[in-house]
């Protein structure tokens, strides 16, 4: 059941109650491969469903809009001590409601309608709010994007640096939702500095790979850097702003008063807890052990004919590219999911399908990592996705497989469940 217990939910919804229960239990007996997800900690569980949610905040610690900031405020100013300790930054804004949001600040803050931004193209790995076109971001500001190299997969730095000579950005954005490989922070840095543009590093994939030193810090490169706080930093749905000294003041105008009204105090409170446990030096070992999960995955895949974009991968995340098999990314997403093991399907750069039914499966280790799996079990894994992608439409051989999927992760405890 789900713990904590919901008892009094139960007594008061439940329906909602059944549905939170089935959740659990879902979470529980699958393989969740969701690069973007992951199992928060009982401790950030219950800092969510306190009565900080009952509170307004308008303001910022010492300088509130409403009474009665006795308690807020010091779980503010902790949530922000913390994130700067964590990453080494002059100066850190927690209360954005979630990665979009925080991103959009960035254009509040730097930009005025019409400027120019530069992102990383949505199909090359890069996010909607990057400056893609269907996005407010791509509609009310003059946006240029790069991309990946085919060959490689990896991003043509080359390209960047000419398209920002060309077009003279004002803000750059790094990093994104589908990268499997390292990002070069100083590279970009160079460039955002050629062409006097504000570097802007998106780290929401790999927060929790920075703060545990498994992938090299944007601190001393980017002067802004935006990441959620539920990916691989394990912490609650949220998201933060990290700065240097000098952009403090408009990052923080832009989030408040500029976009948002009261932070969620119950997840500003989830978020510092969650930073606690990423400066624990367990989590530098679960960093590491993420990273180590996704290349055996990768190795594993690949052994099995799978071609992955780049080739493999350095982080958490592995795109597969199903250009040359007989599937598609959706019904090969669905299929796994029968199958017990939860995937997206994905775009890949020079995707010759729609972004509604592309050729690509992103899957990532964050998840299956926080549970327990180690490298050795990748190569069964590898197997399970190998034959469910094959037996697409064999529901009786995908279900033998879920149960399979699940009699391994009963071995394997999940907070929230017991
Ligand atoms: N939805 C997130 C992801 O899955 O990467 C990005 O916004």
């Amino acid at each position: 059941m789900h713990r904590p217990a919901v008892p009094a939910l139960s007594a008061t919804d439940p329906e909602i109650a059944r549905l939170v229960e089935a959740e659990a239990r879902r979470q529980f007996e699958k393989i969740r491969l969701i690069a973007s997800e992951n199992y928060v900690s009982q401790a950030v569980l219950e800092a969510t469903g306190t009565v900080l949610t009952n509170k307004y905040s308008e303001g910022y610690p010492g300088r509130r809009y409403y009474e009665g900031q006795q308690v807020v405020d010091p779980v503010e100013a902790l949530a922000v001590d913390r994130a700067k300790s964590l990453f080494g930054v002059d100066h850190a804004n927690v209360q954005p409601y979630s990665g979009s949001p925080a991103n959009l600040a960035v254009y509040l803050a730097f930009l005025e309608p019409g400027d120019t931004v530069m992102g990383m193209a949505l199909p090359s790995g890069g996010h909607l709010t990057h400056g893609w076109s269907v996005s407010a971001t791509g509609k009310w500001f003059r946006s240029v994007q790069y991309g990946v190299r085919k060959e490689t997969g990896r991003v043509d730095l080359d390209e960047a640096r000419d398209l920002a000579l060309r077009e003279r950005p004002k803000v750059i954005f790094c990093g994104g939702t589908a990268i499997p490989r390292t990002i070069d922070f100083p590279a970009f840095a160079a460039i955002a500095e050629e062409v006097g543009a504000v570097l802007v590093a998106d780290i929401a994939h790999i927060a929790g790979l920075i703060a545990g030193g498994a992938h090299p810090s944007p601190v001393g490169h980017a002067q802004v850097i935006t990441t959620t706080t539920h990916k691989t930093l394990r912490g609650p749905r949220g998201a933060m702003i990290l700065s240097d000294a000098d952009h403090a003041k408009a990052v923080d105008k832009a989030v408040f008063p500029g976009l948002q009204g009261g932070p969620h105090n119950h997840t500003t409170a989830a978020i510092a807890v969650a930073l606690g446990e990423a400066a624990a030096p367990s989590f530098r070992t679960y960093a590491h052990d993420v990273v180590a999960n996704a290349r055996a995955l990768a190795a594993a895949l690949a052994q099995r004919g799978f071609d992955l974009v780049s080739g493999g991968t350095d982080n958490h995340l592995i795109l597969v590219d199903l250009t040359g098999k007989a599937i598609a990314g959706k019904p090969a997403a669905k299929a796994l999911d029968r199958a017990g093991i939860e995937a997206n399907y994905n775009t890949v750069p020079f995707d010759p399908r729609k972004p509604f039914d592309p050729s690509g499966l992103r899957l990532g280790t964050a998840a299956i990592t926080t549970r327990g799996l180690g490298p050795d079990q990748m190569p069964q894994l590898a197997a399970w996705i190998d034959a469910a992608v094959q037996a697409a439409g064999d529901e009786p051989l995908l279900d033998r497989i879920a149960a399979e999927v699940a009699e391994l992760m009963a071995g394997y405890p999940m907070p929230g469940w017991a």
